[in-house]
Parts: structure tokens; sequence; C-alpha cells
């Protein structure tokens, strides 16, 4: 992370980086995405997908790292890995993640995070100009998101706010200059913080948006649980595991990822070249 992607990410609390899928990686996650075919929500009722909806065009389904191969190497993307060292401290983990798609007329989904009430799990800080954020988001955006196609909007700043967000500015009910759209070129990147004020304009393009959501926490730290929602039993705990389907589709940065949350005696997730 260079000191100018530093700075403008502790000054706004997110970050867009440009390129970070090539062509190819876009082309096969889109066509993966049309195989799901995620809309076809009753077909799955084997249980393999949590899906979430809001209405009837945004759906969101997971666990990202139980899909096919493209979607779990997004886990520890080598772009993107630098990133959450400086953001989580070297032992980072991979929390949750999920696939996002909106048709025209989706949305919105209201205003969430912020400075204050501060929550354990979503905090933001700085300490000895170290960076030390909870919950992070790496946003991958598989269509142009255009200005005012709507989607992802921010409070730039929120993230360090001493004062809760009105609630009609929550709602959207009101709207002006601090509320932040935030638009990307396909394969880009947009890295924030869930302490940052966030949620979901409306989605107002024609075409479909798309979507990939990877989260992450500092290695000691758990935001959820068991990961399945229904709380249902799972074994290790319920945390992301790698898949023995895809044994070898997992980078060893992944893999230390993929371990549950400890502290004592955790490996640093990138470990130095030996030379
Ligand atoms: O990208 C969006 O539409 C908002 C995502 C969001 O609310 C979240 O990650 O908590």
């Amino acid at each position: 992370m260079t000191d100018r992607e530093r700075y403008l990410f502790d000054l706004q609390g997110f970050l867009v980086i440009d390129d970070v899928l090539r062509r190819q990686e876009l082309e096969t996650l889109n066509e993966e995405l049309d195989e799901y075919d995620l809309w076809r929500e009753p077909g799955y009722e084997d249980g393999f997908f949590d899906i979430w909806r809001n209405g009837d065009r945004q759906i969101s389904a997971g666990p990202l790292h139980q899909f096919s191969a493209p979607f779990r190497q997004l886990i520890g993307h080598r772009r993107i890995l630098p990133y959450l060292a400086d953001l989580l401290g070297s032992q980072f983990r991979y929390d949750h993640g999920h696939a996002m798609l909106m048709r025209e007329g989706g949305g919105p989904f209201e205003l969430h995070g912020g400075g204050v009430p501060r929550q354990p799990g979503i905090r933001y800080e700085v300490v000895d100009g170290q960076i030390r954020s909870e919950l992070l988001v790496v946003e991958y955006a598989l269509c142009d998101v255009d200005e005012g196609d709507g989607g992802l909007c921010v409070l730039p700043g929120s993230h360090k706010s001493n004062f809760a967000c009105p609630s009609s500015f929550v709602s959207f009910e009101e709207t002006g200059p601090w509320l932040k759209p935030v638009p990307q070129k396909a394969g880009a990147a947009v890295i924030f913080t869930e302490a940052l004020t966030h949620g979901t304009l409306p989605w107002t393009a024609d075409h479909e948006r798309r979507a990939l959501f990877c989260r992450y926490t500092p290695g000691h730290m758990a935001f959820v649980g068991r990961y399945r929602e229904d709380g249902r039993e799972e074994p290790d705990g319920g945390y992301p595991r790698t898949s023995p389907s895809g044994e070898d589709d997992w980078s060893l940065e992944a893999r230390r990822m993929l371990e549950a949350p400890y502290l004592w005696n955790r490996a640093d997730t990138i470990q130095r070249q030996e030379s």
C-alpha cells in the first residue's frame, strides 16, 4: 500500500483499486455466475447456498469459499494481499463472503456502520501510525457501475464520526452531498472498512449488477461465528474451511487465512520468501 493510498483510506474509509481482475478472470467469473443462475433460488433448497433477498431484484448468495475455483482464488488474490496485511495486521484471516446480484429497480438497502456507536467487530482505529480495521470488505465489481447506476454508496470519513448518523440519512429519506455513490469499472476492487457508513442505492441501470464480497478480520477475531446464519451446527465451529473438492485451488496464504481465529503463535498470513 502506498503512502498516498494509506492517506486516502484513512481519510475516506475506502479505496477503489482499478484493474484488479483481468479480462479473462472477469469473463470466467461471469460465466460461472451464469451457470449458477442464483435467481433460481428454489432449485437450491438442498442447502448449498445461503441466500439473502432484499425484495425480488436483489439477491446475495454465499458462501463464496465453497463456490468454484475462480471464486475461491479471489480470497487470496495477489493484488489484494498487501492491502489486507496493511489494514488488518499481518495475521489476517478470511471471515465470509458472498455474491450479490441486482436487477433494475432492486434495492435500496439502508445505511449501516459508522464511527458511533462503537461496535465490537467493526471498529476502526490507527495506533502508532498503524491502521487497525476489524471487519474489512473487498468488493469486486464484475460489471461497470457508472455514476447514477446505484449500488454501493458511502459517507466518506464516517468511520471516524463521533455522532450517530441521522435516521433520515440512514433511510435515504434525506440525501445530499454527504452521500457518495462509488462508480467502478468492471474488474475494480473497492476496499472499505465496515465501520464506514455505507449502503446500497436503488439499481437503475438496465444491465445486472454483479459484485463479489470477501470479508476479512484480524487473525484473532471472527465476525461470523458459526458460518451458517441458520445457526446449524457445523464441524470445527463452522468457520470457513478449504473444501475437500478443491484442495489444489488454495494458495498457502489462503489456507492460512481459512484457519479458525486465534492469536497465540499464529503464523503471519503472508510469509517472507526464503532467500
Ligand atoms: O455494495 C453494496 O451494495 C453495499 C454492501 C454492504 O452493505 C456491505 O458490505 O455491508
